[in-house]
């Protein structure tokens, strides 16, 4: 075997391979193939290029390494094992103890240890960010460039390059079949973010066999197309190529890298014969027995580190790591006292915080029975927040002008390559992400990653689109805003391919996301305000594109209540109501002319507001008791989408004014009443309510 480096090299590669195989081979689960494959690769990286220092994982220049391709986890494992990183920065509690212990790796896959089936950020330290979908860490990785690219145009000054770091993501060949990554890939060139390099392990196989079968695109010239710096290599183990190749990614300053590595899954190159194959399972005993002796390791040695690894990997990759920091954070030091404003700025983007004064100049809006839509109020909202938080920015799908998700600030171009045509530059705070709902939304989550405040924005419909994405925010707790429109049948005229239904009671299913669906302006700028609070939970901001009244809130119970998720707008003058309306959205107003028909004709109602589920199952039992008193069960809740969940609340004998099919193509207005969305039928339904249940009651006495 030709090698043109030395053998501590391939001792450290070696272990990398042969803990990956014995971790899967123990856990009887998980895929070694990658690992063996992709290790030369992995190493060169980290050993020679990756700037992180094994002490503080969260230093904020570090570079980010994402396994795209997280099931081939072990690999990363076995690295911030040998690499020896720590589990958080020194302060932190966890001081002593390491990201991934021999223990961890010993319990793959097993409850309780670091490692996880597929990495998942905020478990393991190290880990930049949760994979496992194929396409999500490129993705996401290119919300991390974009980041990086603001926050070194805001906040780097002259011999202060504070943010200087690159963003690295080992894909597979799944990763490249994903459109995900495309969307992304095609943005981040069109960006031109030359700090972005995706290493590609093309091993041609995934799990039904041959890429052969599926995917036969000459990806090279793809990329090319989109404008990136392409780099092929032919032998996975010839680390000399694998350097040059890193190092034309730093040298190539005007569009982002993809380095092709083409590997064998195994171990071998395609110059080699005697390569092994795996993929998708454990090797077996036999063949975990064959690949270490292959590899001229002692067969019968499970996760042995041979001596001098560690060392190996300290004296490289932990001293440039650990004397890039010191520098680092001897330049912060002088830079506070040079740029004491901007310093605080980015202080508060490393503990997520909000300026004090985010909250001056916020809007109350006046009462108004013609009223705005929710996206109109929450335009105005938006604009006045960001322009106390510059780090609040973000875009639509090519929508902003009807999301109302421009920053009037950031105008004419925004977050743009700033030699190119638009005239932008990358300090912009508007991005516009192209039809590419489910890459803005990992880049959501990469910008957030990166410590900025990222909205996104788009119809509530395309969510399906973003859907993947938006799962892992929330599994990560990341608090990306999604400011999702058109959020009912009441859009109208586009019809049932745009009117959203199922979309609410999906988002109320996911676990960690907060589905907030504000009734009027006021109710809008409380939901913003709980928004900007809440540093560890993703949003979606349900609005409305037809204008909806802005209740008298002197007449009804105040805004704030939102706070609690949800809360009496309007009560029985005296004494118990006899039935109880709930509703979100637009649809509050409907149930306020309801209320006030039913007070008319002498029936007691209550109408209750509930923006937000999730927070109001947070409050105290005597709060939600007190909203919704279990002795009365006469409840009609009212909200334009599907009635899935509702009867939570209804009760299962309580009425849904919901919808049960797609919707229609015609005038808003038309379409609610066609549905049965009129105050008119609220009044009726609620009636019937009334009846029903005084009849269960007596029912319920007789017996
Ligand atoms: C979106 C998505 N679909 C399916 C899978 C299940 N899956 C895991 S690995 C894999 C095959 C991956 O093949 P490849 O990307 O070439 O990786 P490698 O062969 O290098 O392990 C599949 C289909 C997944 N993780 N994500």
């Amino acid at each position: 075997m030709v090698m043109n480096t030395d053998e501590s090299d391939w001792k450290c590669i070696d272990t990398l391979r042969t803990l990956s195989i014995d971790m899967v081979q123990r856990a009887h689960s998980g895929h070694p193939g990658t690992p063996l494959g992709a290790a030369p690769t992995a190493y060169c990286l980290w050993q020679r290029f990756l700037r992180y220092d094994p002490f503080d994982p969260d230093w904020p220049n570090r570079d980010r390494f994402v396994l795209s391709a997280g099931h081939a986890c072990p690999l990363l494992y076995s690295l911030l094992y040998l690499c020896q990183i720590k589990a958080g920065a020194p302060t932190s509690i966890n001081k002593e103890r390491r990201a991934v212990e021999m223990e961890d790796l010993l319990n793959f896959r097993q409850m309780g240890s670091r490692c996880t089936g597929h990495p998942e950020y905020g478990w393991t330290a190290g880990v930049e960010t949760t994979t496992g979908p194929l396409g999500q860490g490129a993705a996401t990785s290119v919300g991390m460039a974009i980041a990086q690219r603001w926050l070194a145009e805001t906040y780097n000054r002259p011999s202060y390059d504070l943010f200087d770091h690159n963003i690295y993501a080992l894909c597979s060949d799944g990763d490249m079949m994903e459109g995900i990554a495309s969307e992304a890939a095609s943005l981040a060139g069109h960006l031109k973010l030359s700090n972005l390099c995706w290493v590609y392990d093309s091993n041609h196989i995934t799990i039904e066999g041959s890429t052969a079968l599926a995917f036969t695109e000459d990806v090279a010239l793809r990329f090319a197309a989109y404008g990136w710096n392409v780099k092929e290599l032919r032998d996975a183990n010839d680390l000399g190529k694998l350097t040059e190749a890193y190092q034309a990614f730093l040298d190539t300053q005007d569009r982002p890298t993809l380095i092709i590595v083409q590997s064998h899954i195994g171990y071998g190159s395609p110059n080699r014969q005697d390569t092994r194959e795996a993929h998708g399972e454990p090797l077996g005993a036999d063949e975990v027995r064959l690949t270490k002796q292959f590899l001229g390791c002692d067969p019968d040695a499970a996760f042995n580190i041979p001596d001098g690894v560690k060392e190996h990997f300290a004296a490289q990759f932990g001293q440039r790591g650990k004397q890039a920091h010191a520098g680092w954070m001897q330049m912060f030091t002088d830079y506070k006292a040079r740029y004491p404003d901007l310093a605080g700025q980015i202080e508060h983007i490393l503990q997520r915080k909000v300026p004090q004064d985010w909250q001056t100049g916020l809007a109350v809006f006046p009462a108004d029975a013609k009223g705005l839509s929710t996206r109109d109020s929450s335009g105005k909202v938006l604009n006045a927040i960001a322009a106390r938080i510059p780090w609040l920015m973000g875009g639509a799908a090519d929508l902003s002008p009807s999301t109302k998700t421009d920053l009037e600030s950031s105008r004419p171009n925004g977050f743009q390559h700033p030699g190119g045509a638009q005239g932008g530059t990358y300090r912009g705070r508007n991005l516009h992400f192209g039809l590419r709902e489910h890459a803005m939304c990992a880049v959501g989550n990469g910008m957030s990653l990166s410590g900025l405040r990222p909205y996104v924005s788009s119809f509530l419909i395309f969510t399906d689109y973003g859907r993947a994405a938006l799962r892992l925010g929330a599994m990560m707790r990341l608090p990306v805003i999604g400011i999702w429109t058109h959020d009912s049948i009441g859009l109208g005229e586009d019809g049932p391919t745009h009117q959203p239904i199922e979309q609410l009671a999906s988002f109320r299913a996911m676990p960690g996301m907060l589905v907030m669906r504000p009734g009027d302006a006021n109710e809008v700028v409380q939901a913003w305000k709980v928004i900007m609070q809440l540093n560890d939970a993703p949003f979606c901001l349900v609005l409305s594109r037809q204008a909806t009244p802005t209740l008298d809130r002197s007449k009804y119970g105040g805004a704030e209540g939102l706070a609690q998720g949800a809360y009496i707008v309007a009560d029985a003058d005296r004494g118990e109501p006899e039935v109880i309306l709930l509703t979100s959205g637009t649809e509050l107003a409907l149930c306020i002319e309801a209320y006030e028909l039913l007070a008319a004709q002498g029936v007691k109602a209550r109408v209750v507001s509930m923006p937000c589920w999730e927070l109001f199952e947070t409050q105290s039992r005597s709060y939600r008791d007190s909203v919704l008193p279990p002795r009365i069960r006469a409840r009609v809740a009212v909200e334009q989408a599907s009635a899935f969940g509702w009867e939570r609340y209804t009760g299962i004998e309580g009425s849904i004014l919901g919808m049960q099919s797609f919707g229609v193509s015609a005038p808003g207005k038309s379409v609610e009443r066609h549905f049965g969305f009129e105050p008119q039928h609220i009044v009726q339904t609620a009636k019937e309510q009334i009846e029903h249940q005084r009849l269960n009651s007596q029912l319920d006495k007789g017996a």
